[in-house]
């Protein structure tokens, strides 16, 4: 047995090339093809071979280190019939040998190397990382890319190599078995904000995360379009006024909103409607559950209102009031949070203008509306102060489009005004 120092070999015009990969370590049986360091200049990367067989004493450099020609990474005891078994390995292996050097010059071409040394770094083919993983750099390079870690890869090559088309394959299984759900990630780059000033950190109800991921999930998936619209709401509060005085109750706008659109979603049936999930029908509903989204302190929840069509403004007020009590009591039932074909989104009580309300799929459109204010407008006969609801209609552009969204929020503003259809459906 000798002990032998080994240097990184001729790289051509690299130099300063940084160590990527680490692939043996001190006590490792090594062949004098194994890969036992890998670099990469701008052009390639490149794995350094053993070139002896023996029993590595250690390893000279870790990742991160950058190194040249004639710089020893590699401490090792040679056996003495080292000579001999190269000789031999190198006439079996030659076939495969020519078929990996062609693997380094189509890369270095492809990238318009114009470093012709990288390609004289004999190509390796055995154990990387002690997983007897078979891979020339290219196919290294390529997984590096896209983050695959190559135990994962079933091999087709000779001699279990690992090929680039192996890679392909298994990115195009990993897309096709992946869901759209899983698709993205629901994370945060880790910061520490402390660096800053001081800070505290509160954990998220279970609630709030899973709002979190649906909130995130309709983000994703959905393609929301907003249509803003200004409704003219004088005559509704008017006609509330006076039926509140009247009937001696008290009365939400909300709840007149609400029964004034549920009507309209029969003449716009696609708002009231889901995708089915091979995104190959459109399922018409023949009835309305209205979704009403409830500010509480947990977070938002949106339970809904059965049959809407078939209700009253006074109904439909009552039913409002007790979801949001039981949504704030947390004590709604699992029906009041399902079927809803349709949801609004009120900030009517609090103030601000338009805003992006988020579809609860499979719903595919959901109105926000907003506290209603004060303006003037000019008519034939002069000026009157009105006033106007700010509302937002977020709808998924892949069911609905902008000519059918604008109008029905045009058509939802006329209906706002007429007197004779609020009244008829207040009791
Ligand atoms: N314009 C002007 N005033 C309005 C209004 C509107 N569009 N809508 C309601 N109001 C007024 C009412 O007149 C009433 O005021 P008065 O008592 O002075 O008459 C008051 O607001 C009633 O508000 P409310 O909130 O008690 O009742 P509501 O039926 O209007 O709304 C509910 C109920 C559950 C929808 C609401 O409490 C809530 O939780 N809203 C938040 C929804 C939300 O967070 N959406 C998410 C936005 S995006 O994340």
């Amino acid at each position: 047995m000798t002990k032998k120092i080994i240097n990184i070999p001729d790289l051509g015009e690299a130099e300063d090339v940084e160590v990527i990969e680490v692939c043996a370590k001190a006590g490792d049986q090594v062949n004098y093809e194994d890969p036992i360091i890998v670099l990469e200049s701008d052009k390639a990367a490149m794995e350094i071979p053993a070139s002896v067989i023996g029993k590595v004493i250690s390893i000279e450099v870790t990742v991160g280190d950058t190194v040249s020609a004639g710089s020893p990474f590699l401490q090792i005891e040679v056996s003495d019939d080292a000579v001999q078994q190269v000789n031999e390995d190198s006439l079996e292996d030659q076939g495969e040998k020519n078929q990996i050097e062609s693997e380094t010059i189509e890369q270095t071409e492809s990238e318009q190397s114009s470093n012709v040394g990288i390609q004289k770094i004999p190509p390796i083919t055995t154990k990387a990382s002690n997983k007897n993983i078979y891979a020339g750099p290219a196919v290294r390079k390529l997984a590096r890319e896209f983050g695959i870690d190559l135990s994962l890869i079933q091999p087709s090559g000779p001699k279990n190599r690992i090929q680039k088309e192996d890679l392909h394959g298994f990115v195009k299984s990993r897309l096709s078995t992946t869901s759209h759900r899983n698709s993205f990630e629901f994370s945060q780059p880790y910061i520490d904000y402390s660096k800053w000033g001081p800070v505290k950190e509160e954990k998220l109800s279970k609630f709030m995360k899973s709002s979190l991921k649906n909130l995130h999930t309709s983000w994703i998936n959905i393609p929301h379009v907003t249509q803003h619209d200004e409704c003219d709401l004088s005559t509704l509060l008017e006609v509330r006024t006076r039926l509140c005085k009247k009937h001696k109750v008290k009365i939400s706008p909300l709840a007149f909103i609400a029964k004034i659109t549920s009507q309209l979603l029969f003449d716009f049936p696609l708002l009231n409607s889901s995708l089915d999930q091979n995104l190959e029908k459109i399922i018409l509903k023949d009835y309305v559950n209205l979704g009403i989204a409830v500010d509480t302190s947990e977070g938002l929840i949106v339970p809904n209102i059965k049959n809407v069509q078939l209700k009253s403004i006074v109904e439909i007020s009552s039913d409002i009031n007790a979801l949001a009590e039981a949504a704030k009591k947390r004590k709604l039932k699992i029906d009041d949070l399902k079927g809803a074909s349709f949801s609004i989104s009120s900030l009517g009580a609090i103030g601000g203008r338009f805003f992006t309300p988020i579809i609860n799929p499979p719903e595919v459109a959901i109105l926000g509306v907003s506290k209603s204010f004060e303006k003037v407008v000019s008519f034939k006969a002069g000026f009157e102060g009105r006033s106007f609801l700010p509302i937002s209609l977020s709808y998924d552009h892949r069911a609905i489009n902008g000519v059918y969204a604008v109008q029905f929020t045009s058509q939802l503003g006329e209906a706002l005004a007429d007197n004779k259809l609020i009244e008829k459906s207040f009791k």
